[in-house]
């Protein structure tokens, strides 16, 4: 497998890189399946499989995807492409990959039981059809879907145009996904249907999310995909994008409209473009406001402006990873967490280090980093390097 792999993937180094006729897809943190043609046909292989995930360090978690993915490496093609996706089942039951809006041959559709027969554990599957139409695409576990899905079985497929009608400079993927994984348990609960905790960017939470490095005037597009439970309003800032296109196809020009944020609903595809004309260090996260935090107990009483003196070391002693919310707000625990011992396998709830201190967040949240010169896209550029005089400052002193 891995010797298939190391091969494909030189193979689409040699021969495909020179000639792509598009900008290749950056998924952060994840990664682009490799290919290799046989006779005509782009071919393609995915295993589903259980395998530990990372999502951010320090939390992690036995979960079920691609090729030891979760989302699976992103199937990358062009429209006119006569394509064959061999996927494994690994799994202890059985599955079948839909390829979500995607248009084929209804017996290519990949639902169990209505399209074909599910695919068993130790079965390989071929899926063999011809590219009609090009988009953000996306294929998931359609066999025990609650649970398959539940546990990280998705992936991007995206199909870009014979002849792309302007130039993308930077081309990411982003798949939203929420999570209930108890803090010290290592299997995420695909039971769970509303109180969700681990909140992903590609399965993955800040900080444990990569930045998206672009360069002052690049033309950049963000995909973003869901199959999740919930939806999820993305927002970006210091910049206004364009949704340019849903899995339903291309948007008009006449129908597009600035915006800030989009939300994404479950069963959704949505590419957003805009000019990244802004330098700076600029959040991309989800606008709920559980989402771009970490794991947390919700059952945690309101004890905003309650004088606490000495009760959470009382309750302590009987409980012992007690924690009250603080009581001027919750900020003060990322501030704390650098010096407190949290359960075993978790993240606390506000996390990363910015250059001004604590930045408190988690989750659904990454930063967008545009720099006027970059030495490689590849590089993370550090903090943003503000000109004199545009940060804002204290102005008078805080009385303590
Ligand atoms: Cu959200």
């Amino acid at each position: 497998m891995t010797k298939w792999v190391l091969k494909s993937f030189l193979g689409v180094f040699l021969l495909g890189a020179a000639a792509l006729a598009y900008t290749p897809v950056t998924m952060p943190n994840g990664s682009t399946l490799a290919w290799k043609m046989v006779n005509g046909v782009k071919e393609y292989r995915l295993t589903v499989e259980e395998f530990e995930h990372e999502f951010t360090p320090g939390f992690k978690a036995k979960v079920w995807g691609y090729n030891g993915q979760t989302p699976g490496p992103t199937i990358e093609a062009v429209e006119g492409d006569h394509i064959r996706i061999l996927v494994t089942n690994k799994l202890p039951e059985a599955t079948a990959v839909h390829w979500h809006g995607v248009f084929l041959p209804n017996g290519m559709d990949g639902v169990q039981g209505l399209t074909q027969t599910g695919i068993g554990p130790g079965e390989t599957f071929a899926y063999t059809f011809t590219l009609k139409q090009h988009g953000t695409f996306m294929y998931h576990s359609h066999g025990d879907e609650m649970t398959q899905m539940g546990m990280g079985t998705m992936g991007f497929f995206i199909v870009h145009p014979k002849k792309e009608p302007y130039k993308i400079n930077r081309d990411f993927a982003i798949f939203l996904n929420e999570w209930s994984i108890a803090p010290g348990t290592a299997k995420p609960n695909p039971n769970v249907m509303t109180d969700f905790n681990t909140f992903t960017f590609n399965s993955r939470v800040f900080p444990g999310t990569d930045p998206l490095i672009v360069k002052k005037g690049d033309r950049v597009r963000i995909r973003f995909g869901n199959v999740g439970q919930e939806s999820h309003p993305i927002h970006i800032h210091g910049h206004a994008f364009r949704v340019v296109a849903t899995d339903g196809g291309d948007v008009p020009a006449s129908a597009q409209y600035p915006d800030t944020t989009v939300v994404v609903f479950p069963g959704q595809t949505r590419d957003v473009e805009f000019i990244a004309n802004a330098p700076g260090d600029w959040p991309l996260h989800c606008h709920r406001r559980h989402h771009p935090m970490n794991a947390m107990g919700h059952e945690v009483p309101n004890m905003l402006g309650v004088n606490q003196g000495g009760t959470e070391e009382k309750i302590q002693k009987l409980v012992p990873d007690y924690m009250a919310m603080g009581e001027t707000g919750m900020h003060e625990m990322s501030e704390m967490s650098d010096h407190m011992e949290g359960p075993d396998n978790t993240v606390p709830m506000m996390a990363g280090e910015g250059p001004f201190g604590a930045i408190g967040m988690g989750g659904m949240f990454t930063i967008v980093k545009v720099r006027e010169t970059l030495k490689s896209y590849n590089e993370d550029p550090g903090w943003y390097p503000h000109p004199k005089g545009t940060v804002s400052e204290l102005v008078s002193p805080v009385k303590k």
